[in-house]
């Protein structure tokens, strides 16, 4: 299955450096729990962020020894080093040059370090980029599609959730019959032509509950998917979700929308405190803004809802059209204040 992206066993190789840029992601149906070779337990589908995004210069040094040096703007980062050392290694079927020489990257976020925003998504990104292009200069040219799906495929291999940061818009990974073209390998735009207006444009605020180290990495979480005695059942689930999401991105039902949405995100959770060992990764602000948000639907009937990523942090969602005003006003007003530093990322994604 994955011989399409062998590598070619003809290449020339010289000292060369690259700059690339990947944004992260957000999934509405979410990605928890995998099989080997990062092949994920269920399809999942999420927006590209516009600003939220991570530029990193690949150095190669030519024939020197293999090496890794990583840099996080500015500030030598030994581990990150070691995590690529580690996944160049595991690709090296996929290219062939790539232990043949010295790497010095260096990295940088455009949002805080330690928001919980997934920077391993835009990073892995950032880095199949680079990678790609090197190749590209190594082995000579090929499409933009070709490179941009093993970009994916790559992505994939060292994050999982790294591949759909790859292309912009609503993008799915995992196979699942309701998306033609969709791979456990590698990330696919979902159809244009199938997404109504409202949901081409949409902000999406991150409010920053909680900054710093979180409790349990994503890693350990997906492991625990493995014992936890739900998880066929939410895989399944999972799969089941995209049939109603297709009907809703085509018809621009926002109710059903923001439903299916918040209910991917508190079932997210909801896996994580049924795990063994439990883990709660939700802090009290994180409750206390979805019960705002509940209450100020209720009382408005204006499109404000959420989604999690695996942290505190509340993602908050709203269409950018008429009503994004009163939704801003609501927000500054009474969910900031829940935030550690007055912090939240605004971005919005547009296509
Ligand atoms: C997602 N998350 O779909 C889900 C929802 C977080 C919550 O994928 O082990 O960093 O590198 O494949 O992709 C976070 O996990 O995990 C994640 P690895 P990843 O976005």
């Amino acid at each position: 299955m994955t011989t399409q992206f062998i590598g070619k066993e003809n290449f020339t190789i010289h000292t060369q450096t690259v700059s690339e840029s990947c944004p992260s992601n957000i999934a509405l149906i979410k990605y928890w729990g995998k099989y080997e070779h990062q092949i994920p337990a269920n399809p999942s589908i999420s927006y590209t962020l516009n600003h939220c995004k991570t530029n990193t210069t690949m150095e190669f040094l030519a024939d020197e020894p293999f090496s890794v040096q990583t840099f996080l703007s500015g500030n030598e980062e030994v581990k990150f080093a070691e995590k690529i050392e580690k996944y160049f290694k595991n690709i090296e079927q996929y290219l062939p040059w790539i232990l043949k020489g010295k790497y010095i990257i260096r990295t940088e976020n455009t949002f805080p370090h330690s928001s919980g925003i997934a920077s391993s998504a835009s990073g892995f990104g950032a880095i199949a980029k680079c990678l790609m292009a090197l190749d590209e200069a190594f082995t000579g040219k090929t499409s933009e599609e070709e490179s941009l799906r093993k970009a994916s495929f790559l992505a994939r291999l060292g994050s999982g959730s790294a591949c759909r940061s790859l292309y912009n818009g609503l993008i799915v990974w995992g196979a699942t019959e309701e998306v033609q073209g969709s791979s456990d390998l590698f990330a696919v735009p979902y159809p244009d032509t199938e997404i109504h207006e409202v949901f081409k444009s949409f902000n999406d605020w991150v409010l920053l509950i909680h900054e710093g180290q979180k409790s349990v990495s994503s890693t350990v979480g997906h492991s625990l998917m493995k014992t936890n005695p739900y998880a066929e059942r939410r895989f399944q689930e999972a799969r089941e979700n995209f049939v109603p999401m297709k009907e809703i991105l085509k018809s621009g039902d926002m109710e059903s929308f923001i439903k299916l949405v918040e209910h991917e995100a508190l079932t997210l959770h909801a896996m994580m405190m049924m795990s063994d060992p439990a883990f709660i990764l939700m802090k009290t602000g994180t409750l206390e803004v979805i019960n705002k948000i509940w209450d100020f639907r209720r009382d408005t009937g204006l499109p404000l809802f959420f989604t999690l990523d695996a942290g505190a942090n509340v993602h908050l969602l709203f269409p950018a059209d008429a009503s994004e005003e009163s939704i801003k006003t609501f927000i500054e007003a009474e969910l900031l204040q829940h935030t550690q530093k007055n912090g939240v990322v605004k971005d919005v994604m547009r296509f």
